[in-house]
């Protein structure tokens, strides 16, 4: 894909960054700001060295002191997401997602079971692109949804209980990529993009006819959580976003060739991003014309470049571009080069005009600033300045956008504030509150998909590097490295003041309805009941459960039951979760403090079989025990 060039090409600073292999950290970033003009002193070693230790003192969380921000991390091809603290990049939870996971016994118990549909029999995932609800352009603290590329499915993560609520799995399409939310006026629909071509529908028909295959662009209802439509585009589509109208979305794409191979996708010197009218396709849906595809029932509209629709417009960006990013001032969306030194800035405000006829393509392109090799995502201060990450070069540049258009028009300005070096190639950069009105320009996390000698060897495979960059003052400065597991490709970074999580359960969460609906058909008050309920070779346990006892000592079934077991855990004391374990049989599960759970398996061999909470929960949590009885068929 993208050839490690010896020489940096580019125009602006040029620098080249292998030159700076072997010296310090402080050394080059002293260096790169001399040649950027950033100031004419350049800054001496102590000097950086001191400024890059008042930042890290600064962005210190002590012990027992709380951080600013949620981070919401992908987990990559783990499947889950995960919850940093920032600036302490302390991981606070992982939340499964499309994984299973033994701890909380997502994806084994009756609740994630449900959630997870018919595809949760696939015990992975590839996440990559997290985001948060929005009211009026700002992160509203209620839902998270995150991609699975592997699977072609979008899960929805409850903020208030931080699980999984939702997974839809995306017709007509593979390979579900880019996902943003709509911003304004509320996130009424997720959109997402389907990356790989395909023939419609995929059911063995045209298999070697890549010229009757396609993509779609997705749009989801994101509170029913049902699919709202699709469109049928050219390409290959791969990061998207919206813009602060609720007007238009954008999506990077490439392969405009339409081609099945590495040589035939690299042919054009341009590809694309594609621009949405999605009250046009709204209206369109309403009036009622739209397509579908087989049996299923997605309203699908045109959007290819020949149907010349009034739902998209493909503007000539190059080259392969990658990221998607709108600028939090809503003027902008940045589509990020890839393959081209450069990131191409599109105007917002001039796409009326383009929908309508009055101009061309390029005429929404008012910069294409040259950064450096492998420019992949772009994040914004909300002080006119943009942080693209550059894959190749290994840097962070950080670039001033109306700078930028005054170059593309012809002025002699130096747009490039800055270059930092990360370790190693960053993929998706963020910054806190940066997809939101609210950008409020203190921290950049760099997620480097290399972390080659930052840490102490582990073997073949290696952790990751997420790095924490201050940017609130006028130079970037690094202040802590966070080795990671499995691919974060992305993250997003969200105030404290944003939410509100609950801290105890409460007795009429949707989550488990369904499982308190059982309950009531077998007559079982589940606050203080403890009883087997029998209803032919299948048979219900419901427990209680209150530190440090299970309301059942030993239950007794027959061999070849199909038992299910039901707990409540009656207790009331903030974190006081219990688990629930049964030995030699791949049951477990959480249940957390006024919640119910519960997992079904066959009691399939005679014998005595203990059970047991999994969770530490009190000074007797090792006795808190039980056995199951299972007496031969
Ligand atoms: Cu890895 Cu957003 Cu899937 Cu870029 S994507 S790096
Ligand atoms: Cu209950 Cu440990």
């Amino acid at each position: 894909m993208m050839e490690d060039k010896k020489t940096d090409k580019t125009e602006q600073p040029s620098l080249s960054r292998r030159g700076f292999l072997g010296a310090s950290a402080a050394a080059s970033v002293a260096g790169v700001a001399g040649v950027t003009g950033l100031g004419s002193a350049v800054m001496s070693r102590e000097a950086f060295a001191q400024a890059a230790k008042d930042a890290m003192n600064k962005a210190f969380v002590h012990p027992g002191e709380l951080d600013e921000y949620y981070g919401f991390w992908s987990g990559g091809q783990s499947g889950e997401v995960r919850i940093l603290g920032i600036p302490s990049m302390r991981e606070l939870m992982r939340i499964p997602v499309f994984n299973v996971d033994s701890a909380t016994g997502w994806g084994l118990t009756n609740e994630s079971k449900r959630i997870r549909g018919e595809k949760g029999k696939y015990m992975c995932g590839d996440a990559h692109h997290p985001h948060m609800s929005m009211t009026d352009g700002r992160y509203d603290g209620k839902y998270v949804f995150i991609n699975d590329k592997l699977n072609t499915r979008v899960a929805r993560i409850r903020c208030d209980i931080m699980k999984t609520d939702k997974i839809l799995d995306i017709p007509n399409v593979q390979a579900i990529h880019g996902l943003r939310v709509q911003k304004v006026p509320h996130t009424k629909y997720v959109f997402c993009n389907g990356e790989f071509r395909i023939p419609h529908p995929n059911d063995g028909r045209d298999l070697n006819d890549p010229s009757k295959y396609y993509t779609m662009y997705n749009a989801i209802d994101a509170e029913t959580m049902t699919m709202a439509f699709q469109v049928i585009v050219d390409g290959n589509l791969d990061n998207t976003d919206m813009d602060y109208t609720g007007r238009f979305t954008a999506s990077t794409c490439y392969n405009s060739e339409n081609g099945v191979t590495l040589a035939e996708s690299m042919r054009n010197e341009r590809d694309w991003a594609v621009i949405f009218d999605i009250h046009a396709i709204e209206k369109a849906i309403k009036e009622g014309k739209f397509t579908t595809i087989g049996d299923d029932k997605t309203p699908v509209v045109d959007g290819r470049k020949d149907a010349k629709s009034p739902f998209t417009r493909y503007i000539p960006v190059p080259k392969s571009p990658h990221g998607l990013n709108t600028s939090p001032d809503g003027k902008y969306f940045v589509a990020n080069g890839k393959l081209s030194p450069t990131v191409t800035v599109i105007a917002i405000d001039k796409l009326p005009a383009l929908f309508d006829g009055k101009i061309e393509e390029r005429d929404t392109v008012v910069a294409e600033p040259e950064l450096g090799l492998g420019p992949l995502h772009t994040a914004f201060d909300g002080r006119g300045n943009a942080y693209t990450t550059l894959f190749i070069d290994s840097q962070i540049c950080k670039w001033n956008v109306e700078d930028a258009i005054k170059a593309y028009n012809g002025e002699k300005v130096n747009y490039i504030r800055q270059k930092l070096d990360v370790h190693y190639q960053p993929g998706h950069n963020h910054t806190t509150m940066g997809e939101t009105r609210d950008a409020d320009g203190k921290y950049l996390i760099s997620l480097c998909k290399f972390s080659k000698d930052r840490f102490l060897p582990v073997g073949p495979l290696r952790p990751e590097n997420d790095q924490l960059i201050d940017i609130s003052g006028d130079e970037m400065k690094l202040i802590h490295d966070g080795p990671a597991f499995a691919e974060p490709h992305d993250c997003m970074i969200v105030h404290r003041t944003k939410m509100k999580p609950s801290k105890l359960w409460t007795r009429d969460d949707p989550f488990f309805a369904e499982t308190v609906a059982q309950a009531k058909k077998d007559g079982v008050t589940l606050e203080g009941d403890n009883k087997v309920v029998r209803d032919g070779k299948k048979v219900r346990v419901y427990m209680t459960s209150v530190a440090p006892s299970f309301g059942m000592t030993e239950f007794t079934v027959k061999q070849g039951d199909e038992v299910t077991v039901i707990i409540t855990n009656l207790d009331t004391i903030e974190d006081v979760t219990h688990g629930f374990s049964v030995c030699d049989h791949g049951v477990v599960m959480e249940i957390g403090p006024q919640a119910t759970s519960s997992i079904t398996f066959t009691a399939d061999k005679p014998g005595v079989f203990w059970y047991y909470c999994q969770w530490f929960c009190h000074a007797l949590h090792m006795e808190m025990r039980g056995r199951m009885l299972v007496e031969k068929a």
